[in-house]
């Protein structure tokens, strides 16, 4: 993409921040045009930080998709959290995200105060429009812009895509001026193996409640492109109790095949090839504690969580 003269070429990272659930990946899934982050409705769905890169006429956007501020309370969420941190000290602008459809809370104000320190413009976007009574949405601003200090508040829907060009647009011009960090064809750093990892985790959190979804991780163990182009993935899921394994399975064994089911059909939909997918469940005591599996886990490179 090239910069006309009287429109520089502009290129940074974005970090996307905000508590849990509020919709920073499914706000960078639909800004880079991939699915390169999963989404539930569960909160702490993001565990590591994801970069998703978009090119536009005026320049190019890294996006970083990062996990929710919440409360740590084991090891796991306490990287989680440092996650977090860390990509807000990279950022050249920092796009804070609250939920419109619940209002401000505790949450928010938390991820407000730790803001403070930030010396690179902060743009606010008011997320899930879709939800909200238009006569609600302008005091909703008028409270965000009393409590905290913004650029910009620009209310968007990641989900249906309303005005979210707009807000692109806000955040280029916020960037500073620069070559392109990566090629043109550049779109993500994940790799397929933990695109896949990730996918099957989606499942495992959609179909289970309660305190399973947060102490589950998936390890692929192996992933091979057969002979005919299609995938195979054999993947471990962890989770900390007998009890949690028992729902995990189900009756039968129909949860997890149902789980496999999902996932088998969206990685072949991501990848665009049959897939077909092998999955185990292993029960790791307190796993989210265990900094040596967690980091054995991170290093073989094809585990979610
Ligand atoms: N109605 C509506 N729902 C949305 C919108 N954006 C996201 N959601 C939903 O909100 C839930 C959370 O979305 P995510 O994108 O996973 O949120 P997140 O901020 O990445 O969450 P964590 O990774 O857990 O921190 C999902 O059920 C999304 O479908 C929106 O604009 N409108
Ligand atoms: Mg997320």
């Amino acid at each position: 993409m090239t910069a006309t003269i009287d429109q520089p070429h502009r290129c940074g990272f974005v970090s996307i921040i905000g508590r849990t659930n509020v919709g920073k990946s499914t706000l960078l899934n639909h800004l880079i045009g991939e699915k390169v982050a999963i989404v539930t409705p569960v909160s702490q769905t993001t565990r590591h930080r994801i970069l998703g890169v978009k090119n536009l006429p005026g320049g190019q956007i890294a996006y970083l998709d990062t996990p929710g501020f919440h409360k740590a309370k084991f090891r796991m969420n306490r990287d989680m959290v440092q996650v977090a941190s860390d990509a807000l000290r990279e950022a050249d602008v920092v796009l804070c995200m609250i939920d419109a459809s619940t209002g401000l809370g505790p949450g928010d104000r938390f991820v407000f105060t730790r803001l403070k320190e930030i010396r690179v413009p902060i743009v606010l976007a008011l997320n899930k429009i879709d939800q909200v009574p238009r006569p609600h949405l302008l005091p909703l601003i008028d409270k965000v812009r009393f409590e905290g200090s913004f650029q910009e508040i620009v209310p968007i829907s990641a989900a249906k895509g309303t005005q979210c060009s707009e807000l692109e647009n806000t955040l280029l011009r916020l960037l500073p001026e620069g070559p392109p960090l990566y090629p043109e064809e550049y779109l993500t750093d994940q790799p397929e193996r933990l695109l896949a990892a990730e996918m099957i985790r989606e499942q495992v959190l959609l179909q289970t409640r309660q305190e399973v979804p947060h102490a589950v991780s998936v390890v692929v163990e192996r992933y091979s492109v057969l002979r005919d182009k299609s995938l195979r993935i054999e993947a471990t899921i962890y989770v900390e109790r007998e009890s949690q394994r028992a729902i995990v399975v189900g009756k039968n064994g129909q949860k997890l095949k149902e789980i496999g089911s999902r996932a088998r059909k969206e990685i072949g939909l991501r990848f665009e090839c049959p897939a077909s997918v092998f999955l185990w469940v292993k029960v790791h005591p307190n796993w989210r504690q265990d900094v040596t599996a967690m980091e054995r886990w991170r290093r073989s490179g094809m585990a979610s969580g």
